[in-house]
């Protein structure tokens, strides 16, 4: 079973390895447990919804163009891996992170915003209680962060980022979008249409 070193070690020569940026990672997601995984799926889904491949071995990118990895890192059980992420996330390739933790200490956003800076960190406060502690940085120490449990949206903030610089991820953005908005239409229309009993009727 590899240890938290082995994983650290494996950080540390995936950065050596100095690869381009096609076939690295653009969207790295860490959670603080894997209990964190049911409400961090909402970053997976709509990454898969516009079309990221996952990457689970860094020197064999997937067929999609944009990809995104996951990893659990503890701010508090494996602080030192947390440093390792953070600081080697650049040299591997990473455009942004999405770092996710629950609890009263959600720690692990901003504490991997510190250390990652310049690069764009997203942060997830798994639970209602977890708001306070990944929004607070001072000033000089910037996070990005949606509200609790809005992971899909941390997914849509990286990508936004990232389709400044690429026209093909604009451009599904923009009919994710439009495919939301025509379904407020097409509801709209059939709870009016159907009445509200028939409506409800429908979605039995
Ligand atoms: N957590 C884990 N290490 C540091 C923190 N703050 C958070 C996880 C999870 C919660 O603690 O992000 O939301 C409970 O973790 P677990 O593993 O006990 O289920």
């Amino acid at each position: 079973m590899p240890s938290v070193t082995d994983l650290i070690e494996r950080l540390e020569s995936d950065a050596a390895a100095d690869r381009p940026g096609e076939e690295t990672p653009d969207v790295g997601i860490i959670m603080g447990s894997d209990s964190d995984l049911d409400t961090m799926q909402g970053a997976f889904d709509a990454l898969d919804a516009l079309g990221f491949g996952e990457q689970t071995n860094h020197a064999e990118p997937p067929e999609e163009r944009f990809t995104y990895e996951s990893y659990v890192v503890s701010a508090h059980r494996t602080p030192d891996l947390m440093y390792a992420y953070a600081e080697t996330a650049e040299a591997r390739g990473l455009d942004v992170l999405i770092a996710g933790a629950g609890g009263k200490s959600a720690d692990l956003p901003n504490m991997t915003a510190s250390v990652a800076f310049p690069l764009p960190v997203v942060g997830v406060p798994v639970q209602e209680k977890s708001v306070d502690s990944v929004i607070g940085m001072p000033t000089g120490a910037p996070i990005t962060a949606v509200d609790a449990g809005k992971s899909y949206n941390a997914a849509l903030s990286t990508v936004q980022t990232l389709a400044r610089e690429h026209d093909e991820l604009r451009e599904r953005l923009v009919a994710l979008h439009d495919e939301r908005r025509d379904g407020v239409g097409e509801v709209s229309v059939a709870l009016h249409d159907l009445g509200v009993q028939g409506f409800r009727n429908r979605e039995r």
